[in-house]
């Protein structure tokens, strides 16, 4: 009775938990797993955490896994060892990770330690927090036995030195092939999980975080509607809560594509009512729900993702708003 009136008044005021919103009305999940990742890198990551699904890890070991292969990687430059660093010369990475129940764990602007997803991880299982930043998340990763790493690499440096020469900060994302990772899946009984990992913009202010390590912005997990990641230009992320207005538009009956263009729409908006440039600026979404069904869309052309499920390992095109 008391949560019945409860609800109502949540309702009332338009805060009902996406779960109660949910009009997903779709066949239950049949498959056996699926994983989807944002970039070319994702094709890679998917294997990795396929084969960490069909050995029977949990689907947050084999986003966990799935991740880190590409936060290893040297030649992955926006991401853990070998992200590019910010304009003080510094490498900073941003993480988190989410699960089907809402536990949740984030670092930001941690330096020395090359897997910050796996550090959000023991954020979320070992603390009584959510998110550690700089001095505190490294301090912990150490206490924790992750090593302390240089992870600065030799092109980064010359890059890095190369900018400095006239330090002009225009922010240019996605215009390559390889950039943040953001993963979600779900194994064969339909548990949702999601992470997130980036070294952020290059070239940022010393100390900015992106949205990549916020919950309800870089990602966000309902267990029971879907899950949504995103890359691109965290501030507009943020701005609009993008991977959560992603999920509530899935709860609320949009298919995951559908609720990918939607957030789009609502960021193009609010460029055009601050009255801001956008010319340079890239976002994508990815998303999938509970019954399986995928993705994905983004501000410009170029955003690509990868699938992987029993029968498709693929990298597909997103579609897009603006030529
Ligand atoms: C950030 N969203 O720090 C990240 C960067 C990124 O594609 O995804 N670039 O804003």
């Amino acid at each position: 009775m008391i949560r019945r009136s409860f609800l109502k008044t949540l309702g009332a005021l338009g805060l009902a938990p996406i779960a109660a919103q949910a009009k997903l009305h779709k066949a239950p999940y049949s498959g056996q797993g699926l994983f989807l990742t944002t970039w070319r890198f994702g094709l890679e990551s998917n294997q990795v955490a396929w084969t960490r699904l069909q050995e029977g890890g949990s689907t947050l070991d084999a986003i966990e896994a799935g991740i880190r292969r590409c936060e290893l990687d040297p030649a992955e430059r926006s991401v853990g060892l070998g992200g590019r660093p910010d304009r003080d010369g510094v490498v900073t990475l941003d993480a988190c990770i989410m699960d089907h129940l809402g536990n949740i764990g984030s670092v930001c602007g941690m330096e020395g330690i090359a897997t910050p997803l796996s550090v959000a991880r023991a954020v979320m299982e070992k603390t009584p927090h959510v998110m550690l930043v700089g001095d505190g998340a490294q301090q912990f990763a150490l206490e924790q036995g992750f090593p302390l790493e240089n992870l600065m690499v030799a092109d980064s440096e010359r890059e890095w030195k190369q900018w400095l020469e006239k330090s002009e900060y225009q922010p240019v994302i996605n215009i390559e092939n390889h950039d943040t990772i953001g993963m979600i899946g779900m194994d064969a009984s339909g548990i949702l999980a999601g992470g997130c990992s980036t070294s952020g913009m290059a070239y940022k202010m010393h100390g900015r975080v992106g949205d990549s390590p916020i919950i309800g912005a870089g990602l966000y997990v309902d267990g029971a509607v879907g899950a949504c990641t995103a890359t691109g230009h965290g501030e507009e992320v943020i701005r609009t809560v993008g991977s959560f207005r992603v999920v509530q538009g899935m709860a609320q009956g949009l298919s995951p594509h559908q609720a990918c263009k939607a957030a789009i729409e609502a960021i193009a908006e609010f460029f055009t009512r601050r009255g801001k440039d956008w010319s340079h600026t890239q976002i994508g979404f990815i998303a999938l729900n509970k019954s399986g069904e995928i993705g994905a869309y983004s501000l410009r052309p170029g955003f690509n993702y990868a699938v992987k499920s029993a029968d498709r390992a693929e990298l597909l095109d997103a579609d897009y708003l603006l030529d």
